[in-house]
């Protein structure tokens, strides 16, 4: 780093340190393009104690989920609480997502001191979106958020599953769902801490006692049996018991103290995942690059496709040689 370099930098990181959202924005922005560069980032909060409570709420495209965290947010920001967003929707670009699209209302709520608010939309992340999610929150975490909100589409995605990363899951769904099997497939009855079926005000009944049924079939190892509100997050509507759902779910997680294992969860899935990406990446770069792959491709071509087992065959065989090397 270049003395003016390290000058900017030490002045973000005690611009940080003094709260200043401006500096948040640019560290988060710094480790997104440069996530090698983590360690010097986070290197600076080695002292701090601060946990925040991390908080998923997922669900397909368009059942409100940006809606219900900006009405979240209000009913929290009342309380004084400081709160982080990220918000993953490969499918509603930052521009075009309800969050701004529903101006006046986010809008309120972005402006609030007490908020900051990320998204992860339209663009690839080196290192995937959960690292980018992982290293976000804890920023905020270092920035000392009370709580931070992770609103993501879905469950299952290849490249990041929420509910490693969080200690209480919010799963949305809404009326006109479809059927409970459907429901059992999606996965979606082993993932909730809390189920919500917002968008009240088009009906949902059926939807609700369906959930309800499954749940009683269901049983809780951990004790916990997840309850079902119903919301209007554009009116508000049912979104305090929504909220107060949320809290009771923190205050059990804190008194059966599996809240340390949720925490251990997230530093598992953490390591192993920078782990995993720094293998693949010694494994592509050195041992079977892009060139190499055309070159038996092409082999495969010229010589017959019978040939290629045997070339990677080989190839394996080196690999395993140089690991073992190591
Ligand atoms: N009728 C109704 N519409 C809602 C409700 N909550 C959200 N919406 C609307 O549903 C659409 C999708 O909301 P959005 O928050 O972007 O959903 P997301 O894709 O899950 O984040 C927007 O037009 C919202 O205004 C609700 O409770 N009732
Ligand atoms: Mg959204």
């Amino acid at each position: 780093m270049s003395l003016k370099v390290s000058h900017d930098f030490d002045s973000l990181i005690s611009r940080f340190k003094k709260k200043d959202k401006i500096a948040l924005a640019k560290l988060i922005t710094l480790i997104e393009n440069e996530p090698e560069k983590a360690h010097e980032v986070f290197k600076h909060f080695e002292d701090v104690k601060h946990d925040s409570y991390i908080i998923g709420i997922t669900g397909s495209p368009g059942v409100g989920k940006s809606t219900l965290t900006g009405a979240i947010c209000k009913i929290l920001l009342d309380e004084g609480k400081k709160i982080g967003i990220i918000c993953v929707d490969p499918t509603s670009p930052f521009s075009g997502g309800a969050f701004l699209g529903d101006r006046v209302r986010m809008t309120n709520i972005s402006l609030h001191p007490n908020v900051f608010m990320r998204s992860l939309a339209s663009r690839g992340y080196k290192g995937g979106i959960s690292r980018a999610v992982f290293d976000i929150s804890l920023l905020y975490e270092a920035f000392g958020m009370d709580l931070i909100i992770i609103e993501t589409v879905g469950v299952g995605q290849a490249e990041f599953d929420v509910y490693n990363l969080v200690y209480t899951v919010v799963v949305i769904l809404v009326p006109g769902y479809g059927d409970a099997i459907q429901m059992q497939k999606a996965g979606i009855i082993e993932i909730g801490d809390i189920y919500d079926i917002n968008k009240k005000d088009l009906g949902g009944e059926d939807v609700a006692v369906q959930i309800e049924m499954m749940l009683d079939d269901s049983t809780f190892q951990s004790g916990w049996r997840p309850p079902v509100t119903m919301t209007n997050a554009i009116s508000g509507e049912g979104v305090n018991d929504l909220v107060q759902n949320i809290m009771d779910h923190k205050e059990h997680l804190e008194l059966s103290e599996s809240i340390g294992e949720k925490k251990k969860n997230r530093f598992r899935y953490k390591i192993r995942e920078l782990v995993y990406s720094k293998i693949n990446k010694i494994i592509s770069e050195s041992f079977l690059n892009e060139k190499e792959i055309n070159e038996i491709i092409n082999h495969a071509l010229v010589d017959g496709k019978f040939k290629i087992y045997r070339t990677i065959h080989n190839k394996f065989e080196d690999v395993n040689f140089e690991i073992k090397k190591r």
